[in-house]
């Protein structure tokens, strides 16, 4: 890929619509040329000095759009990412691990609710975002339209798809947008909670009886390729990869990232007893790193395409829990309106005494009434 400086990019972009709107956004109208391209020199100097992007920052309109293409897209498979998992909260084999799962699952709608409101900062909203996921205008990873057919599965997806989704996010912490990059953070040490259990999990059964040996070898067996793909398309076919390094959204190529993911996965695979279903993999001296098997990427375009085995399932389920869940929106709505005057219009000392909360039980009450 060629190197390309931000300020080479974002030319490309300068004078094109204000579209995306927000405190930050592109040339306002009737902003004059060389003001425009002072806001960009500085766009382009806090880039390249690895300073933050903020959301009341100027920014280039492709820059905003990107963002909110990405982040989007990543709240999106975080809750959509609940669904597979979510399937086996009422099959889970003990107590113990029917809670560890409950907590991940959780976790992953914590995950959503951050990047949704980080990706609010550029001037959507979160039912801008729900509303083109629905309509199909807005894609989510393509690793959650795989079944989970055995309980090895959840094993697998907290190995290989956390794991997978760590090695992709660590460097998004330093991601040049602000809260993007602040959510990331928090986001990385719960995957990293989720890729352990996972890891535990299979182990378990690695060392199980036979039938439970086989079953963890079949879930990798199943997860290993898609997780994969995860990376997203080869470098030669990644048509975001050289911008979004340019502006420092993204920190590695697809393929610099998926190789690390199979430089961690090989020894792990061998302490956990468990085969990777590539015969081609082995260490290759000269790269420092290890080789492997081609991907089959006509699957990959497929799944993208709304082919694979449980896209419409996916996006059905996610489609009836938002209209299932609209009176606890509307609820959440009627009781923020109600007690928004409080909140908001001006008073006076003692009106304001009259209505605070004179202890920590009288707060209690007031939030969980
Ligand atoms: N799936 O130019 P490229 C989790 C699309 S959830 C679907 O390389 P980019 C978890 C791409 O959008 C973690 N589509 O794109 C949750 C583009 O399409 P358009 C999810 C994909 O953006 C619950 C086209 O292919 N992580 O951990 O530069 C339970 C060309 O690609 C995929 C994130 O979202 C894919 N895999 O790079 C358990 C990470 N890959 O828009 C676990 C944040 C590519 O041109 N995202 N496409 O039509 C990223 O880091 C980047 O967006 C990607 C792709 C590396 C994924």
């Amino acid at each position: 890929m060629a190197a390309v400086t931000a300020h080479q990019t974002t030319q490309k972009t300068l004078g094109t619509a204000n579209a995306a709107g927000g405190a930050g956004s592109t040339a306002a109208a009737g902003e004059t040329d060389a003001a425009a391209a002072d806001h960009l020199a500085a766009f382009d100097a806090a880039v390249a000095a690895d300073e933050r992007i903020e959301p009341r920052d100027w920014m280039p309109d492709a820059y905003r759009a990107t963002l909110i293409r990405q982040m989007a897209q990543h709240a999106h498979s975080e809750i959509i990412g609940m669904q597979p998992e979510a399937n086996w909260i009422t099959r889970a084999p003990s107590l113990r691990r029917k809670a560890i799962l409950m907590a991940k699952v959780q976790d992953e709608a914590g995950h959503g609710l951050y990047l949704y409101s980080a990706a609010e900062t550029l001037g959507t909203s979160r039912e801008e975002l729900l509303d083109k996921l629905h309509a199909g205008r807005q894609r989510y990873s393509s690793i959650f339209n795989y079944p989970t057919l055995t309980w090895a599965d959840v094993g697998a997806i907290g190995w290989l798809v956390d794991g997978a989704a760590i090695t992709n996010q660590v460097p998004l912490c330093r991601c040049s947008y602000g809260p993007y990059a602040r959510a990331m953070v928090r986001i990385c040490k719960e995957e990293s909670f989720h890729q352990r259990q996972g890891y535990e999990l299979l182990l378990a059964l690695s060392r199980g009886t036979e039938a439970q040996h086989a079953m963890a070898q079949d879930a990798v067996n199943r997860w290993w390729w898609p997780s994969l793909m995860m990376f997203g398309p080869p470098d030669d076919a990644s048509s975001h990869s050289e911008q979004s390094m340019a502006w420092k959204i993204k920190r590695h190529s697809n393929d610099e990232l998926r190789r690390r993911f199979v430089d961690i996965c090989v020894p792990q695979a061998e302490a956990l007893g468990l085969e990777l279903p590539d015969p081609d993999i082995r260490w290759n001296e000269e790269l420092g790193g290890h080789d492997f098997g081609a991907i089959d990427w006509s699957e990959f375009q497929e799944v993208l395409k709304g082919n694979g085995p449980c896209n419409e399932q996916r996006i059905t389920q996610r489609r009836r829990a938002h209209e299932e869940g609209a009176w606890v929106r509307d609820a959440a709505a009627a009781y923020a309106a109600k007690h928004a005057p409080a909140q908001t219009s001006p008073r006076t000392p003692a009106s304001a005494s009259a209505s605070a909360p004179t202890s920590a039980s009288a707060q209690h009450v007031e939030e969980t009434a």
